[in-house]
């Protein structure tokens, strides 16, 4: 009895894990506890209907009819968890990727390939084969995978970057690497550091194909994002006073919050930093700050490295490639929203919060919440790491570039505490 209960128990839990997952594997997974549940009732009910009687008789005989029973029902059991673990891999994709289906291009199939290493189980990291890495989300892409890894070995590479960052964007991350040689561009008329960080950078040295925008003046009139409102252009111009001047009670002057931090901010990261002018005026009070982005609808990428800073080309679904307790400081602002999910940014926070070091600092800038709902739960979640708040300013102010109307942005300069 003891161990049937058990494995209901067991049941339970899978089902609560899943609800992370996609509803469609929660339903599944009420249905089999349901049903197996009920099949466990109605097995000890109709048994001991029937036998009741006779237990008093030959009880010896009667008890292994009941283990019979209960024997079957923890196979029913266990038979159903495992074609629920197969339907739930399938849902999610998690099966590893069916090399062996046909049109998959011969060059993923031989990255993908595991490697023996030549020497058997390697005595330090205990791993006895090479595996190459590629998102589980690929499979199903795996048509636009298969472009991607068709070409020539030793080749030119199409110019098929925005094929990559499609694939990037649908969750096939990391992307397979290539045996292909990328376009090169001529990199003419850099500065040197630091006289690079606000020098116009050449449209000539950046890539436009699979952009709508070909040039500069054209992506200055695009609205390009909540924290890229004419963001390319860093002579004129609003983005030559972020982070040094204030235009309300939400914005941080830089100066400021590192004044909090009572020394010690060496490095950080800038979580969808534009076009890396946050590490552009960190860079200037010698700081140095990684700037995450993707290309979309920009060459941001290019732009920064252009400035002489460092771009990092990741999705925000990709875990931080950074270890535990590094950076001294993280800035962010709305390109962290995880849209309606709220465990998206759960998670999101969780990795942040790993890369931190204990008296870093988090600086939240702008972050906007559609509604009052929104901000709460941002201001719950927040909480639940027990920050020190040493800005926290939610207020109002009229979005000119996307509706005109007033909206609510939340601002904060938050410290890491020391757990122990
Ligand atoms: C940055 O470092 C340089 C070289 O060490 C130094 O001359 C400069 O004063 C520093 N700037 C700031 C703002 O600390
Ligand atoms: C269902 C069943 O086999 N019950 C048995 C319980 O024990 C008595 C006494 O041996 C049997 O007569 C019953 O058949």
């Amino acid at each position: 009895m003891g161990s049937v209960s058990l494995k209901i128990g067991d049941g339970t839990a899978r089902f609560k894990r899943a609800s992370f997952c996609s509803s469609a594997v929660n339903i599944l997974m009420l249905f089999s506890v349901l049903t197996t549940n009920l099949f466990a009732l109605y097995a000890f009910t109709s048994s001991s209907k029937d036998h009741q009687t006779h237990l008093f008789h030959n009880p010896h005989k009667n008890l292994s009819l009941i283990s019979e029973h209960v024997s079957l029902i923890l196979r029913e059991i266990a038979s159903s968890q495992k074609k629920l673990v197969k339907m739930e891999k399938y849902l999610l994709g998690y099966e590893t990727m069916d090399i062996s289906r046909p049109n998959i291009a011969s060059e993923l199939k031989l990255f993908l390939k595991h490697h023996q290493l030549p020497l058997g189980k390697d005595s330090r990291t205990g791993i006895t084969e090479m595996v190459a890495s590629v998102g589980h989300s690929c499979e199903k892409s795996a048509d636009l995978l298969s472009q991607y890894m068709t070409y020539k070995v030793s080749g030119p590479c199409p110019d098929d970057w925005s094929l990559g960052q499609k694939l990037i964007l649908r969750g096939c991350e990391p992307l397979p690497r290539r045996r292909c040689i990328t376009k090169s561009v001529q990199k003419v008329g850099l500065y040197r550091f630091p006289v690079s960080l606000w020098k116009p950078v050449s449209e000539k040295i950046l890539t436009w194909s699979g952009l709508g925008c070909k040039n500069f003046e054209c992506l200055n009139r695009k609205k390009l994002g909540r924290d890229c409102v004419g963001c390319f252009d860093i002579t004129s111009g609003y983005e030559t006073q972020k982070f040094v001047k204030a235009r309300g009670k939400n914005d941080f002057i830089i100066d400021d919050v590192l004044a909090l931090a009572s020394g010690g901010i060496r490095i950080g990261f800038d979580i969808g930093g534009g076009s890396g002018t946050f590490a552009a005026r960190m860079a200037e009070r010698n700081v140095t700050v990684i700037t995450n982005t993707l290309n979309v609808d920009a060459p941001f990428s290019e732009f920064i490295a252009a400035r002489g800073l460092l771009p990092l080309y990741l999705s925000l679904d990709h875990r931080f490639p950074f270890y535990d307790n590094v950076f001294d400081l993280i800035h962010a602002s709305s390109g962290l929203d995880g849209g309606d999910k709220p465990e998206k940014l759960e998670f999101l926070m969780f990795d942040i919060d790993r890369i931190l070091r204990a008296g870093g600092l988090f600086w939240l800038d702008n972050f906007y919440c559609a509604n009052d709902e929104k901000k709460t739960a941002l201001t719950r979640l927040i909480e639940r790491f027990g920050y020190k708040k040493l800005k926290w300013v939610a207020g109002e102010k009229v979005d000119t570039a996307v509706s005109g109307k007033s909206e609510v942005y939340l601002s904060a300069v938050l410290q890491k505490p020391a757990r122990v």
